[in-house]
Parts: structure tokens; C-alpha cells; sequence
């Protein structure tokens, strides 16, 4: 799985070897849905099913650009799908955006109930930092760096602290630069990194490291924008969640503030940055501008 140059154009193909890495780790790690508490462990399972696993795709084809054997990006793929599901089970609940679909599928407190759909996000998170502690692949600098990293995205100065000021700002009108600024952190930080992580198992050099940075912000906010535009446009078949929340909610979105076509114009412009950023890294950056133009091409 490591890079090299007759490989560097096919990224597309090997996705499917890396879903399936992602999901062999994941399932070693979570406990079997027959251990006690079997309820709490069969929804763990479950509120990890589907999705795109966007994330751990951008750990594999940061760490392959950078030349990482796949096994060293087992623990950070894991790691960054489950603080993923746990905050979608956790923006779900009835306290937050109070949602019945996800994933095309009733939500974890839907489909069991809130306590659980409460725990299941608490324990996600805490095996996400156990599979990083625990991983063979890994020195143990790499593995405290990663855990570190992980955790100041996920919490309180990263995605949590994201999720708060969004709450707060319901019903509210914001400037571009307060909403540019929340989404940074509440959708922004866990796609970014996913870069960091994948320069943490490279050992990477500062210059790879700032030019994976500017590829990881570009993404985390064009993924916003798309994310508001679809809300605005698609339908929630097609979403797999509900439709149009944003309007029913009163938020600041960016084809409030700049308009439908301005919106999708910034976003394209920032999948442009990335792959752009991408390519001043290496050249062999092809998985990177494979996952812009793969994100970009999205639907839901
Ligand atoms: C509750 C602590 C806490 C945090 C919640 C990320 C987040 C913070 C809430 C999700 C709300 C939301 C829908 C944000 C828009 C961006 C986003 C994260 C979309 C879902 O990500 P995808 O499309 O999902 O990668 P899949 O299902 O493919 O994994």
C-alpha cells in the first residue's frame, strides 16, 4: 500500500482496500455486539455503518502522498471515523438538533433511545484515543503527538467549541468571518487533522506539513459550504438526513450570506486552493487532488 510512482495515478482503486482496512480495524477495536452491555455495544456498531468515511480517506491519501505504509494509518483512520460518528449521534440528539435520520437510517437515539444514543457518543470517543494508544504501528512520540492532536481538534477549542457557538447562534445573523470562524472549528478541525495525523506518521517536514495544512483548511470549509448548499437544494432521500434544517433553524449559512451561486463559487474556488496546495507538496500528490474532485463531485 506504500506510494510509488506507477501507483501515484490509481488512488480511485485502491479506496476499497483502504474502506476495508477501515472497517477490519474498526471492528477489532469495538467490542462485539454479544458482550455485555450488548445494547450500548450493538449501537456502537451501529452508529458507525455507512457514511462516506471522507476522513479516514483523507488520512490514507495524505499519509500515501507523503509515501506512509498503510499500516501506519490504521490507528488515525479509526480514530478520526469514531470521534465522527460520535459527534453526529451527539448533534442528534433531542438537547441539540433533535434528528430522526442519519445516514439514510433512523438516528442511534431513534432506533434505541437517548441514554443510549448519549453513551454510545462517550464511548466512540474514548476508543478513539484507545485505538491511537494502542496501535503496534506507531512509535510512542507519534502516538502522544496524534493523541494530542486529536483531542485539541475534537474538543472544546476544536469541534465542540464549534458545536457550542453554533448552537448560540440560532436565530442569529453573522458576519462571513464569525460563520467562517465557527465552521472552522466545528467542521473544519476534525478534516484538518486528519492531515496533521497523516504528517504526525511521516515524520513530515515542516514545509509538508504547512502545505498539508493549507490543503486540510481548504477542504474543511469548501465541505462546509457544499454542506449548506445540499441542505439548501437536495432532498433529504438523497441526503440521507433531513433536508433544509438550516432555514428551519434560523441559521447563518453561506448561501444565506453570499447567495446560492456565490456560495457554490467560494467552494469551488477553496477545491482549487487544496489541489493547488497539493501539488506544491509533491508530485505525487495525485490521492490528495483524487479526494478534492471526489468531495467536490459529491451529492449528499
Ligand atoms: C455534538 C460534539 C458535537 C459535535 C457536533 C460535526 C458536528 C459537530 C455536527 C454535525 C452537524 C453537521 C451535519 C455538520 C455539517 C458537516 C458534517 C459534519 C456533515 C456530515 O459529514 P459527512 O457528510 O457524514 O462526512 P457521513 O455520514 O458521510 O460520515
Amino acid at each position: 500500500m506504500s506510494t510509488t510512482s506507477s501507483e501515484a495515478s490509481i488512488f480511485a482503486e485502491r479506496v476499497p482496500a483502504y474502506l476495508k482496512r477501515l472497517e477490519r480495524s474498526t471492528a477489532a477495536l469495538l467490542p462485539a455486539a454479544s458482550t455485555d452491555p450488548e445494547r450500548l455495544h450493538e449501537a456502537m456498531r451501529y452508529a458507525c455503518d455507512g457514511g462516506k468515511h471522507l476522513r479516514a480517506l483523507m488520512v490514507y491519501a495524505a499519509g500515501e502522498t507523503l509515501g506512509v505504509p498503510a499500516e501506519k494509518l490504521d490507528a488515525a483512520a479509526c480514530a478520526v471515523e469514531l470521534i465522527h460518528a460520535y459527534s453526529l449521534v451527539h448533534d442528534d440528539l433531542p438537547a441539540m438538533d433533535n434528528d430522526d435520520l442519519r445516514r439514510g437510517r433512523p438516528t442511534v437515539h431513534k432506533a434505541y433511545d437517548e441514554a443510549i444514543g448519549i453513551l454510545v457518543g462517550d464511548a466512540l470517543q474514548t476508543s478513539a484515543f484507545e485505538v491511537l494508544a494502542t496501535t503496534e504501528a506507531l512509535d510512542a512520540d507519534q502516538k502522544v503527538r496524534m493523541i494530542r492532536a486529536l483531542a485539541h481538534a475534537s474538543g472544546s477549542l476544536g469541534m465542540v467549541g464549534g458545536q457550542a457557538v453554533d448552537m448560540a447562534s440560532e436565530n442569529k445573523t453573522l458576519t462571513l468571518a464569525q460563520l467562517e470562524s465557527l465552521h472552522a472549528r466545528k467542521t473544519g478541525a476534525l478534516i484538518l487533522v486528519t492531515c496533521q495525523l497523516a504528517g504526525i506518521a511521516a515524520n513530515a517536514t515542516e514545509t509538508a506539513r504547512h502545505a498539508l495544512e493549507r490543503y486540510g483548511k481548504c477542504i474543511g470549509l469548501a465541505f462546509q459550504i457544499q454542506d449548506d448548499v445540499l441542505d439548501q437544494i437536495a432532498d433529504t432521500a438523497t441526503l440521507g438526513k433531513t433536508a433544509g434544517k438550516d432555514l428551519a433553524q434560523h441559521k447563518s449559512t453561506f448561501p444565506s450570506l453570499l447567495g446560492l451561486e456565490q456560495a457554490r463559487q467560494r467552494a469551488n474556488d477553496l477545491f482549487d486552493e487544496a489541489r493547488d496546495a497539493g501539488r506544491s507538496m509533491s508530485d505525487h500528490a495525485e490521492p490528495l487532488l483524487w479526494l478534492a474532485d471526489f468531495i467536490q463531485q459529491r451529492d449528499h
